[in-house]
């Protein structure tokens, strides 16, 4: 009989495509979703997994339901996905970050530990920890300088994972991912907000006077395609020794570079001009302005650059990142714009 994996935020972009992997895998999947009164689950339909995956009641912060959970679904396996996962919101939202991105965990391990120590534990901790990193690229070995609480949230449930791995020999992993986007990414980041918006100008579908508002154009990431992501988490579980790993591509990019790389997809060359608040980023054969600076997207915080070393994961598991940054940025702007030219939602 195959595997039951419980993979918590299912719903979420790295939830849908480690379910259909796991699945294509031979697993049963068990998908944690919290109640909500509309239906999450798009991206499952999207990937047209939907009835094949057993949806279940999971709330990161209804600690009591986790011990009968883990009681009656009995996984071999356990994704921790669910999370609050915006740096931004965690300014705004810094309690209720730190109880779903680590407290949640420390719930998490202690059941496992009480009751279930035999189950495999994959936690999503993230290249945010690394912060204003002093060295480049960061891996395993790199110290933590997190500069959100979201980051300092992730920070904790790492350590805990690692402690638990340590203190009572839980097999528990965490795979520090640098960011790895998607056709699939949330709307509210900045790849998929710059894809999204930037085809439906192309399509028309946004007015001439409207343009796309960002922030920090010069902060630079480490950007992948997620689909080989979850491949890398998964990979870590399976491995006999439990232990923890960076995921990256190795190579880093502007949020301009990105930009500009999304614009060029289109048909579009960004002419830069002004500075600061006032830049513009105009369509040289049109004239057109398609890039605002907007205060309100700038962080109190932000992380300047992140790029990341996943030697480790080439060497122990075999996974290394293979899409390039051109590659993934015309995939997520060619799923935009034919989003926007069939008049799907953008979701
Ligand atoms: P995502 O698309 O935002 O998905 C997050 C998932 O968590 C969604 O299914 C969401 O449910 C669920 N969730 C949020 N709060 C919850 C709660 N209180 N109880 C139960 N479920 C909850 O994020 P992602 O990009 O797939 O990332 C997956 C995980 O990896 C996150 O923990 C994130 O912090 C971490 N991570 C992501 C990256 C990246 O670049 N993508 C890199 C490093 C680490 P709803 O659908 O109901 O909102
Ligand atoms: O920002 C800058 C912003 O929100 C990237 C999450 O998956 O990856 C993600 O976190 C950069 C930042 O991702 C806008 O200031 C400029 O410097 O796309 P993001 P993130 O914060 O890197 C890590 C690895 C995770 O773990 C997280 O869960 O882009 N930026 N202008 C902007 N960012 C946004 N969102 N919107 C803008 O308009």
């Amino acid at each position: 009989m195959g595997k039951r994996a419980l993979i918590t935020g299912v719903t979420g972009q790295d939830g849908a495509y480690l379910a259909r992997l796991l699945l294509e895998r031979g697993y049963e999947v068990l998908g944690g979703v919290r109640r909500a009164a509309t239906a999450a689950d798009w991206r499952l339909v999207a990937l047209g997994i939907r009835e094949r995956v057993r949806l279940v009641d999971f709330e990161l912060l209804e600690e009591a339901n986790l011990q009968s959970k883990l009681a009656e679904l009995k996984p071999d396996e356990i994704y921790n996905l669910a999370g609050q996962s915006l740096v931004s919101a965690s300014f705004g939202q810094p309690l209720y970050t730190t109880r779903a991105n680590g407290i949640a965990v420390a719930h998490m391990l202690e059941s496992l530990r009480q009751s279930h120590p035999h189950v495999r534990f994959y936690q999503a901790s993230t290249s945010e920890m690394f912060g204003r990193a002093p060295v480049a690229p960061q891996n395993e070995t790199t110290g933590f300088f997190p500069q959100s609480p979201y980051a300092i949230a992730k920070v904790y449930a790492h350590w805990l994972t690692v402690n638990y791995r340590q203190a009572y020999g839980l097999h528990t992993c965490s795979g520090i991912l640098f960011n790895h986007e998607s056709p699939m990414r949330g709307l509210s980041f900045v790849t998929r907000k710059i894809s999204s918006t930037l085809a439906r100008i192309k399509a028309g579908a946004i007015g001439a006077g409207e343009a796309l508002a960002v922030g920090n154009l010069e902060a630079k990431r480490d950007w992948g395609f997620a689909a080989e992501y979850v491949d890398g988490m998964w990979r870590m579980l399976q491995h006999p020794v439990p232990d923890d790993y960076v995921l990256a591509t190795g190579r880093t990019h502007s949020v301009r570079d990105f930009v500009a790389a999304a614009a060029a997809v289109l048909g579009f060359e960004i002419a830069w001009e002004g500075g600061g608040l006032a830049e513009i980023g105009r369509d040289r054969r049109s004239g057109r302005v398609l890039v605002t600076v907007d205060a309100a997207n700038f962080r109190p915080v932000d992380v300047d650059a992140l790029v990341g070393d996943a030697g480790k994961a080439r060497r122990v598991l075999g996974w290394q990142a293979a899409t390039s940054f051109a590659a993934l940025v015309a995939m997520m702007v060619e799923a935009d714009l034919d989003r926007a030219r069939h008049g799907a939602p953008f979701l």
